[in-house]
């Protein structure tokens, strides 16, 4: 039997502290609060690279392997061991549903009370589920994510509250260890990188990592950043809010981002894009990415695939995969979050029941 120290030091010892400690804020009087988040794997895809030609290599960052099953895990190990440091009594964050369930799973770990503010009816089922399975006070509002959040910042102000949205800057730190994944296992940076935008922290972390990185001489290139919203809940692409964001990808069903500014200047400073996708882009994608590369992913993850098609499915020169200086280019997409968060988004065809003879079943099966 291990005891309690020795196995909180192995998770500890492959989580996102113990392998990028040099850069994150953190010192060696830190608790560590992990459940062993990040190293996720980086998947080289066939099926997507024939998909988009040129001769490009597109590799899947499966995300939705973390320990709560989304990306958000990276930041909160951060954000949550600095509340511990900190002696904070609570952790609180607004949420779309990954946030929430990373947070509770975290501050559950910590042994730390957690309060999770949620547009109501409008989360996963499995992400509600994780929430109340880690023991979080679940508080459901009249209102959408942003109205969430402003709530949650007024909180803030009270000293027994940490916020553990990406407003706080740990989070954001941690969730730059993903970039680091990438140019440590490609060698270097990718030429493209794609990733869904929702509150726009992931997409402002990953820039910051690549240029960390680059800077260090760990990379001799940077990516172009492209991010990509759902059609209804497009902010940034509108360069406006967007007072009633509407899409079946709840996570990023979100209209006021917090990290509007760094996401745009990652845009700019990358040469980089931000489009919008459809409902039905993102669910094709979704189901083409699970029955072809094995991958799933919940709905807003397949934004970034989904953008990937969008970009090499259209005669238009503007999308970049089509010009000839890429050719041959490596493309990472980003998918956040697990697929099994959001069951209700694939549909089930109803096969009938048949008697349990070899012979009814092989005919359902039909090959
Ligand atoms: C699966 O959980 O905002 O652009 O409150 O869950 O960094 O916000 C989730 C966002 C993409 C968007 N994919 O990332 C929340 C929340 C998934 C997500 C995003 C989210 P950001």
């Amino acid at each position: 039997m291990l005891s309690a120290t020795e196995n909180t030091t192995m998770v500890a010892q492959r989580g996102v502290i113990a392998r990028y400690r040099d850069y994150l804020p953190v010192s060696e009087t830190t608790p560590v609060i992990s459940l062993g988040e990040g190293s996720t794997p980086l998947i080289p895809c066939t099926r997507l690279s024939q998909r988009v030609g040129n001769g490009c290599r597109v590799l899947v960052k499966y995300e939705g392997l973390n320990p709560t099953g989304s990306f958000k895990d990276r930041g909160m190990t951060v954000a949550v061991s600095k509340a511990v440091e900190q002696r904070t009594a609570a952790v609180i964050c607004a949420s779309t549903g990954n946030t929430s369930a990373s947070a509770a799973a975290y501050a559950a770990r910590a042994g730390i009370r957690c309060a999770v503010i949620l547009p109501a009816g409008k989360i996963a089922s499995g992400k509600l589920v994780q929430a109340y399975a880690y023991g979080a006070r679940v508080v459901a509002i009249d209102g959408n994510f942003d109205d969430a959040l402003r709530i949650v910042r007024q909180l803030g102000e009270r000293p027994e509250f940490a916020i553990v949205n990406s407003i706080n800057p740990d989070r954001i730190a941690g969730q730059k260890s993903a970039a680091f994944e990438v140019v440590e296992d490609l060698r270097n940076a990718p030429d493209y990188h794609l990733l869904p935008v929702g509150n726009a922290g992931n997409i402002s972390a990953y820039w910051a990592g690549y240029c960390e990185f680059h800077t260090l001489g760990k990379a001799t290139k940077l990516p172009v950043m492209l991010g990509f919203q759902a059609a209804g809940s497009a902010p940034i692409f509108h360069g406006r809010v967007i007072d009633q964001p509407e899409t079946l990808a709840s996570a990023i069903r979100i209209g006021n981002p917090a990290s509007w500014t760094a996401a745009n200047a990652a845009i700019r400073d990358s040469s980089g894009a931000i489009d919008v996708v459809s409902d039905d882009e993102i669910l094709d994608a979704q189901r083409w990415l699970a029955s072809h590369e094995g991958i799933f992913v919940e709905p807003a993850s397949a934004a970034s695939i989904a953008g990937l098609f969008k970009c090499c499915d259209a005669a238009d020169a503007a999308y970049p995969f089509r010009a000839t200086p890429s050719e041959g280019a490596t493309i990472v997409c980003t998918v956040t979050g697990h697929g099994l968060k959001d069951p209700e988004a694939i549909r089930i065809d109803a096969s009938p029941t048949v008697a349990a003879m070899e012979t009814d079943v092989l005919r359902v099966i039909g090959f």
